[in-house]
């Protein structure tokens, strides 16, 4: 369903004429409010009024993510913190959270693009939402509560963890529509399993699924077993949250980008040089809309393509594909670029390994080292138990590995549920050589 008529599936024109007056707007604003950016236009010669057309945002400066631990905590902010009513933060790897802010126009409108994202994904009002993302400082909470409630739809404000009472939630009050991340939705079915409960029999319809990297096989492997449709959501905290973007459950083909409040671009993460449709790279995006944390031309370090092909579901928004990886996430194993992803698709692919995986870089001497570390799902039909049958299964998936990627590693099996479960993102790639 569409939430949005008006917008959302506006003919190409309309869509760029509503980006470009609101480009205008937004360069005038951030250069009158925003230090950072009436210097950053100055030292590229450029004025809010070089903005003609679309192309001319090429003319504007990158905003990166140092730039805004540089103005750590709230120095990028366009307003004055008394018309703030929100704030959320995401921790990174290293060091300062990176904080964002909201007005109250900018919470109606993330909460009108969680409506589009809940509707994209066919829930109605009078669907059940059993929202365990995490509330909090994590937008994934918040957003899809917002989002739900707009809709008209019912939420269930569960957030993350205690998961053996999440099972008894959704058995007694019977929701229709899950949200988390991926990787939590598998560990509900397990643990709906160990409690004697059929994931099957519960009255989920869809789930609607992101906030960390997944591929289609696990896509396959979450509608599978948990007997829903799952589609994908993207989002992140300095552009709104989740929201962003999001995949329609009728083509489940790519997410649909909410291009009346977000320009995208696709550049090449080495030389900043924007990239035709179709071809991989690095997803920046403008935020047209937003009044507290406006953002220029902001470098995701995630790895997509774009196409505007229009959507058998109506949208005529410009797609991007599932995010492949992270320009910064790519691991150097002996030289050999390597995406978490590939050596995910690999796993897989296969029927005798469960979805839970950590990759562990080392460096013995001068050689990287790669362990995957993996659970084998024990199927009593399929296996016999004996050493050799691990063996060669591990054997297997090294040379799979290998043959993908150029790159050999050792494969180490474990049995099921000894890899941590988390209950936001997964983590799993243990980089040792930065330590
Ligand atoms: O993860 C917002 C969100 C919440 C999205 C709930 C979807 C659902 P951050 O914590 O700031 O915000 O993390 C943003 O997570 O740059 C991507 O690398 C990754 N990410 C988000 N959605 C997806 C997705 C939220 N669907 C970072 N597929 C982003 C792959 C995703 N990666």
């Amino acid at each position: 369903m569409i939430y949005d008529e008006e917008f959302e599936a506006l003919p190409r024109e309309a869509i760029e004429a509503i980006q470009l007056k609101r480009l205008r707007d937004l360069a005038e604003r951030v250069y009158a409010t925003v230090p950072f950016y009436k210097k950053a236009f100055d030292e590229r010669g450029v004025k809010p009024d070089d903005i003609k057309s679309l192309e001319d945002l090429q003319k504007l400066p990158f905003t990166m993510k140092q730039d805004l631990r540089d103005n750590y905590p709230f120095g990028m902010f366009a307003t004055p913190m008394e018309n703030v009513v929100r704030i959320h933060a995401s921790s990174g790897t290293t060091g300062k959270p990176t904080v964002v802010g909201y007005t109250r126009r900018d919470i109606n409108t993330w909460s009108e693009l969680m409506a589009r994202t809940l509707a994209a994904a066919g829930t109605h009002r009078g669907d059940i939402v059993h929202n365990a993302y995490g509330y909090g400082l994590f937008t994934g909470g918040l957003g899809f509560h917002y989002g739900a409630e707009r809709l008209g739809a019912s939420v269930i404000p569960v957030s993350g963890g205690n998961t053996k009472r999440q099972i008894l939630l959704m058995k007694d009050f019977g929701p229709t529509v899950l949200t988390c991340t991926p990787s939590y939705s598998l560990h509900l079915f397990d643990v709906a399993g160990e409690a004697g409960v059929d994931f099957r029999s519960l009255k989920f319809k869809v789930g609607v699924f992101g906030a960390e990297p997944w591929t289609e096989n696990i896509r396959n492997e979450i509608e599978n077993k948990l007997g829903l449709d799952a589609v994908d959501v993207y989002g992140l905290s300095e552009i709104i949250g989740p929201g962003v973007s999001a995949e329609c459950v009728e083509a489940k083909n790519g997410l649909h980008i909410f291009e009346d409040h977000f320009i995208p671009e696709i550049i090449d993460p080495q030389t900043g040089e924007p990239l035709p449709y179709g071809e991989v790279g690095e997803l920046v995006f403008t935020t047209l809309t937003k009044q507290a944390f406006p953002l220029i031309r902001y470098r995701t370090r995630d790895l997509s393509v774009l196409y505007r092909e229009p959507c058998k579901c109506g949208r005529t928004l410009v797609r991007m594909g599932r995010i492949m990886g992270r320009s910064d996430d790519m691991l150097i194993i002996r030289g050999v670029n390597v995406f978490p992803s590939q050596i995910e698709s690999v796993l897989m692919s296969r029927k005798d390994i469960a979805p839970h995986y950590v990759l562990i870089v080392d460096r013995k001497g001068h050689m990287d080292t790669l362990e995957v570390e993996v659970e084998v799902e024990i199927k009593e039909e399929a296996f016999s138990g004996a050493v050799k049958d691990l063996q060669n299964m591990g054997r297997d998936i090294e040379k799979d590995i290998k043959d993908l990627l150029g790159v050999s590693c050792k494969v180490r099996l474990v049995e099921p549920k000894t890899i941590q479960r988390s209950e936001g993102k997964a983590q799993r790639v243990i980089d040792k050589r930065k330590t």
